[in-house]
């Protein structure tokens, strides 16, 4: 009885971020709510249906490159080092990494520790004898790894141009939080997306099956579900926008009528054409990308990408 409250979302339960974020999201001009919030089950499942998109270019591209410059990664990186992700781990990078590298230890960080422990135990089987040290955490702040790996030179893990959801000036202070947790002698491997013609850019977020839209209004079931809000979620449609700019992709979901409900028992209303913004998806041309690491204090060592430069992984050092 009391387990299926909790399943159905009761609003006491939810998640106080959650709740502050969303009425904050609401209450502001121009409205909009932090794209962290998307990855509820639901929205992990229909992310992970997006990888698979024929649009959805980013994946399948980072892998073969990552396929393709892992020996060479490992020959610079060099023997001995800790490999640190930041996200739990995904189902297929980070095994050619790791295969390739062959780290003294594995430490995946992730502020979801439910996600983090499926992944570290799929992880710790597909590679016996390497050392699995889940930290659960919030690696946007300096963090302390765990002691068993104190001695060890890190090699830092950033892929699938998670970078891109934050504006540049918070990139940057990333960057930094990141150099302090990996320590003296460190090196980053990170993936960034590369600018490219706007129409494969908006396609890519905007895909004929509507998988991103499902992922993007999901955000407002997930509120309705959580919050206890009554979001007229069939009235808002998925925009995915090229803001040439800012050089990114811009998600938002608008109301294609004039809309009232309530979250949490606060009113609220939007007007028809009126809009919520949800996601930066920030994009870097080769040279943008390496002077975003300099700001971040990291000094690029090699770039690779694949022959239509649609994605890059760099590596850079400490
Ligand atoms: C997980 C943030 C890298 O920006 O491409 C995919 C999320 N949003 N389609 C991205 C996303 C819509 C994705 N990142």
């Amino acid at each position: 009885m009391l387990k299926q409250e909790i399943e159905d979302g009761q609003a006491s339960l939810a998640d106080p971020a959650f709740r502050a974020d969303v009425l904050r999201g609401f209450e502001s001009r121009p409205r909009a709510i932090p794209a962290r919030w998307f990855y509820d089950r639901r929205g992990s499942e229909l992310f992970e249906a997006i990888t698979d998109l024929p649009e959805y270019y980013p994946t399948r591209t980072e892998t073969a490159i990552l396929r393709a410059c892992a020996g060479e990664v490992a020959d610079l990186a060099g023997q001995g080092r800790a490999v640190v992700e930041f996200g739990s781990g995904s189902s297929t990078k980070t095994p050619i990494l790791l295969g390739a590298v062959s780290p003294s230890a594995y430490v995946p960080i992730d502020i979801s520790g439910d996600f983090l422990r499926e992944s570290s135990a799929d992880l710790a089987s597909a590679f016996p004898g390497l050392p699995v040290l889940p930290l659960e955490g919030d690696f946007l702040k300096p963090l302390a790894l765990p002691v068993q790996v104190a001695g060890l030179p890190k090699l830092g893990f950033f892929p699938g141009s998670t970078i891109g959801n934050m504006i540049p000036h918070s990139s940057v202070d990333l960057l930094r939080a990141m150099k302090a947790s990996l320590g003296e002698g460190a090196m980053l491997l990170i993936g960034m997306d590369r600018i490219k013609d706007k129409a494969v850019l908006e396609t890519a977020y905007d895909d004929a099956a509507g998988v991103t839209a499902a992922f993007n209004l999901n955000l407002l079931e997930r509120i309705n579900r959580e919050l206890g809000a009554t979001i007229p979620v069939e009235a808002f449609r998925h925009r995915a926008i090229w803001n040439d700019d800012r050089a990114r992709i811009e998600m938002h979901l608008e109301a294609s009528e004039d809309v009232a409900f309530e979250i949490e028992g606060r009113p609220f209303s939007m007007a028809a054409g009126e809009t919520i913004h949800t996601e930066n998806s920030h994009k870097y041309g080769p040279r943008d990308a390496r002077t975003l690491l300099l700001a971040g204090d990291w000094t690029p060592v090699k770039e690779w990408t694949d022959p239509e430069g649609l994605f890059a992984v760099i590596l850079a050092e400490a």
